[in-house]
């Protein structure tokens, strides 16, 4: 058995609580050897990674890395929301009884880390001093270098956020054991993986992937998962999928703040990323806070306030480029640090390359892998078509690295929220904008949320499903309780934020191209909106909340078919009665439901029945 307390020691970890914790881990992983890491550790570790081959050089200061190839997104099926109370149980949370799954961990953790270091990587997921820290310390056990690698670029690591805590014992356990990924039957009947949050003891187990949210368990398990139960339980805060950013008029001196939800792999990063278009970049200004994770809660002066806990970007790499996300390139620039997973490398020159990063991939394969290493020039037939690039590979590069973080990023205290936006990917039916005033019908707006699936999660692309809020991979309670969560914080807000719907996604019938333009030019209907909210346009009321006239909206520079903006510009009646049927349903499914969601539902399918 590994000596703990010495390595505790040698590591800095001073927190008297923490020896307890990872000496039962290690008992049961049986790892052999234990080491406390930092920030300040990252160069030795990156140079260790190199040596060992997990990681490999894409240029200065940047590294490829490539996962498992049946381990490349998370698992909605393999994740679990455990704890001891059967009211927990939601639609969408898998919630089973703590009592079950802790052995089912137990077992498979067992020895699973022997002959391995397990890294003790103390975190925070917030600035420090934010009024939320409390519930931000956590430390994640892993045997995984290349997971600690991203740890350190998504949160901020350090023995010291452990080792000052006002209440020592408060602090998330997340253990994860990576497994033997070629041994675990994934997607099929016999699957090994386990990714539980047991969310009442504020304990994270994650077995068998060393992937994304299924292994950095900073972001999604604690971000997501564990805080929003503990946000619900304290009664204190939100904590939600939403990007968050900044609107500043340069002319007027005026600044928003918007946050908003779209489900995985739906623009959260690229909107927050988001550059102007050029013919408004001399007026407007817009700052990156989060692209992934905003928690949210009620200030002193009764604003709504929102803080990103994050340090970093976990982003989709598919189409980024020059034209869709400058930023993103500059993001990942060398210098930054930055790891790549999945996509396609160079072993000769070390360049990488993904699916829209060129219109056409490089015509001269020599040197070239695709994600899984096979030389492009060696694909077989079957092969040949598949992309180079997993789709649902990614960049991790930490929030300095963004070129138009906010100046104010790391301020504990927040940002006030003006707006809140719920978007998807909908072909059809959803409008560019519609804005909803009253706060019951905008947190229905959120919880009838619908979209196509995509490849951030294991499932089926393009199948339409609810997602509430953007949430439903991440819900750690029940949906009637967290509508109620809902209505209860925000009720508490003297200066309502305005909801929104979004889409950027939806398409022509004749030939699927999309309608909007999107990216950069998403920033005219939140210019829109915000003037809607100060009373500075009015829009036209429609059953489904208001919509812009086309006069209304800032359109200089803009190119863009007259047939396709009408199309975004209205509302498709026959289709969005069709879609009220289908929400009732939805929202049958939820236990406990607040009584003034389903009036709101009744006055929008009341208000589609008389238009
Ligand atoms: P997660 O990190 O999985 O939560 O995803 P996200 O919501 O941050 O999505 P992201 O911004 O990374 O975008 C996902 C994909 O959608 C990328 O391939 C983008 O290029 C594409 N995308 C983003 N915004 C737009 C848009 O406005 N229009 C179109 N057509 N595609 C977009
Ligand atoms: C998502 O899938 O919504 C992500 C990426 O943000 S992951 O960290 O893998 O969950
Ligand atoms: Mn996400």
């Amino acid at each position: 058995m590994v000596d703990v307390a010495a390595a505790l020691e040698a590591g800095g970890l001073t927190n008297p609580n923490v020896r307890e914790y990872v000496e039962h881990w290690a008992g049961i992983t049986g790892a052999s050897r234990v080491e406390v890491v930092g920030a300040a550790d990252d160069a030795r570790l990156i140079a260790e990674a190199l040596e060992a081959g997990e990681l490999d050089p894409a240029g200065e200061g940047l590294y490829y890395s490539r996962s498992y190839s049946k381990d490349t997104a998370r698992s909605e099926e393999r994740t679990i929301v455990a704890t001891n109370h059967e009211s927990d149980k939601g639609v969408y949370n898998n919630w089973r009884p703590a009592a079950e799954m802790k052995p089912l961990l137990v077992e498979r953790m067992t020895g699973a880390s022997e002959g391995k270091t397990m890294y003790v990587v103390p975190y925070l997921m917030s600035p420090p001093g934010a009024p939320l820290e409390k519930y931000a310390a956590g430390i994640e056990l892993t045997d995984s270098r290349t997971v600690v690698l991203h740890m350190i670029r998504m949160a901020r690591v350090g023995a010291k956020f452990i080792n000052e805590l006002a209440e020592p014992d408060h602090f998330v356990r997340a253990v994860h054991v990576t497994g033997d990924l070629e041994n675990l039957g994934q997607g099929t009947d016999d699957d090994q993986r386990y990714f539980v949050t047991v969310a009442d003891e504020r304990t994270i187990l994650h077995f068998g992937s060393s992937y994304g949210g299924n292994a950095l368990l900073g972001k999604i398990a604690h971000g997501l998962r564990q805080s929003a139960y503990d946000g619900w339980a304290s009664g204190e805060f939100l904590s939600e999928q939403f990007m968050l950013i900044g609107i500043t008029d340069k002319q007027t001196g005026k600044r928003y703040h918007i946050c908003g939800g779209f489900p995985s792999a739906s623009g959260k990063t690229n909107l927050a990323m988001m550059l102007p278009p050029d013919a408004l970049g001399e007026r407007y200004q817009v700052d990156f806070y989060g692209d992934d994770i905003a928690w949210l809660w009620v200030g002193d002066d009764g604003k709504l306030y929102g803080m990103n806990p994050e340090f970093g970007v976990f982003g989709v790499a598919k189409d980024t480029n020059e034209v869709t996300n400058p930023t993103a390139l500059t993001s990942v620039a060398p210098g930054t640090g930055s790891i790549f997973t999945n996509i396609a490398y160079n072993t000769d020159t070390h360049e990488v390359w993904w699916e829209g990063r060129t219109p056409a991939p490089p015509a001269d394969v020599t040197g070239w892998v695709d994600w899984k290493g096979t030389p492009i020039a060696e694909r077989d037939e079957a092969e040949k078509d598949a992309p180079w690039a997993h789709p649902n590979s990614r960049f991790t590069t930490t929030l300095a690295n963004v070129p138009n973080v906010a100046e104010d990023f790391e301020d504990p205290k927040g940002v006030p929220i003006d707006g809140i936006i719920f978007g998807g990917r909908t072909r059809d039916r959803e409008p560019l904008i519609r804005a909803i005033n009253d706060l019951a019908e905008g947190v229905y707006d959120g919880l009838t949320l619908g979209a196509e699936a995509t490849a951030a999660a294991d499932g089926k692309e393009g199948v339409l499903r609810y997602d509430p809020m953007s949430m439903r991979p991440f819900m750690s309670y029940g949906e009637g309780d967290y509508a109620a969560h809902w209505l209860k914080i925000l009720g508490q807000v003297k200066d309502q934020p305005i909801f929104a719907h979004v889409n950027w996604f939806q398409r022509s019938l004749e030939d699927g191209h999309f309608l909007w333009p999107g990216y950069r030019e998403n920033l005219r209907p939140l210019l829109w909106l915000m003037a809607l909210k100060n009373g500075e346009v009015e829009g036209v009321q429609t059953p489904a909340g208001i919509i812009p006239k086309q006069s209304e909206l800032n359109l200089d520079g803009l190119e863009i078919p007259q047939a396709d903006l009408d199309k975004v510009l209205s509302i498709d009646l026959p289709r969005w009665r069709e879609e009220m049927g289908h929400r009732e349903e939805h929202l049958k499914g939820f236990e406990g439901l607040p009584e003034e969601i389903w009036e709101a539902h009744k006055r929008v399918a009341k208000a589609f029945d008389e238009s």
